[in-house]
């Protein structure tokens, strides 16, 4: 590439966010993840796994692409924790040079509809459809392209899978080239802006949900009470806060035992993350109502 307005041959650097939307559950974390190769953003077969901004730098030569995951947006109205995540997926949109919105490739649903019609207009913005890995009728795809396109225009449509990584850096490709000409932002070896601390709750809500399924409330958050940084280990005590003595029992299991595969887990992934041994200590207690108020809500990390 180079630059026309230069009148040289010197290479262009391009630079901008790149905002990942969609309802819950269409692979938008799995996605962030494959894109910066580390395990950033927590994923599970739930919906509404997401919940805060969560921001994936992807340096190459000649450009910095910075993605910004969402948590899923909710068509449905509900307390003050989904108003929160709403803001936040909308938020993103806002703040990006270039939208991709994420769709599944097994249908277009009015869940979709409802996203495609909140995007900006004023900046490009992609369809993605995801998971081909599992549609095995490709013409189902065409059918779901012909229902987003007649919602809005997008500037590409890529179908991919976040799951295999095919077709990914197809869809990269076509991000850079929409990129708007710029230094970089982050540090050439920066891949995101969240503290160890942030990753480490995060890691331990993601056991929570992939353990524990439907039986896990929606309302339980983590909290870490201390993080110790040493050479080559951390130290973490967290907290999982639910809502009712009920739960408790449930988090902790049998003789304390799903806490502490949660912990062995969750240990293991942040120390793949960080690259260090770390110690993490998990405690469980009930504090009712936090979901329920916006004050708590700020008070345990979400904007
Ligand atoms: N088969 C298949 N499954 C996928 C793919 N991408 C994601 N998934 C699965 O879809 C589920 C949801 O993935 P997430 O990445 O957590 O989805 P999300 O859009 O971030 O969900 P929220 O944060 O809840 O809005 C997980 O079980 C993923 O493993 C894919 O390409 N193929
Ligand atoms: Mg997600």
């Amino acid at each position: 590439m180079s630059d026309p307005d230069s009148g040289t041959d010197a290479p262009v650097h391009r630079c901008g966010y790149v905002a990942i939307v969609g309802r819950p559950n269409v692979g938008k974390s799995t996605l962030l993840n494959r894109l910066i190769g580390q395990k950033l953003s927590i994923t599970s077969r739930r919906p509404q796994t997401t919940r805060h901004r969560i921001l994936g730098v992807l340096s190459h030569a000649q450009a910095q692409l910075i993605f910004l995951d969402s948590p899923g947006y909710q068509t449905r109205s509900g307390g003050a924790l989904n108003r929160v995540l709403n803001r936040t997926a909308q938020q993103v949109a806002q703040d990006a040079d270039l939208v991709i919105m994420v769709c599944d490739g097994s249908g277009w649903t009015a869940a979709d509809e409802a996203v495609a019609r909140v995007l900006p207009s004023d900046r490009p913005v992609f369809l993605v459809v995801n998971k081909v890995d599992a549609v095995r009728d490709k013409a189902r795809l065409m059918a779901l392209v012909q229902q987003a396109t007649a919602v809005r225009s997008f500037d590409e449509v890529v179908p991919l899978s976040a799951r295999t990584g095919r077709q990914v850096d197809l869809l990269v490709d076509l991000c850079v080239a929409r990129l708007p000409q710029g230094e970089a932002i982050f540090a050439e070896d920066d891949i995101t802006d969240r503290s160890e601390r942030f990753h480490a709750a995060e890691l331990i809500r993601e056991k929570l949900f992939r353990m524990l399924g439907d039986e896990l409330p929606y309302s339980s958050t983590v909290v870490i009470d201390k993080y110790e940084e040493l050479p080559k280990l951390r130290r973490v005590f967290a907290t999982v806060l639910v809502e009712r003595d009920a739960q408790k029992a449930i988090v902790l299991g049998k003789g304390g035992e799903r806490i502490k595969r949660v912990a062995t887990e969750a240990r293991l992934d942040l120390e793949r993350l960080l690259d260090t041994k770390v110690y993490l200590e998990l405690f469980v207690k009930v504090r009712s109502g936090w979901a329920d108020d916006e004050q708590s809500l700020r008070a345990y990390g979400y904007e």
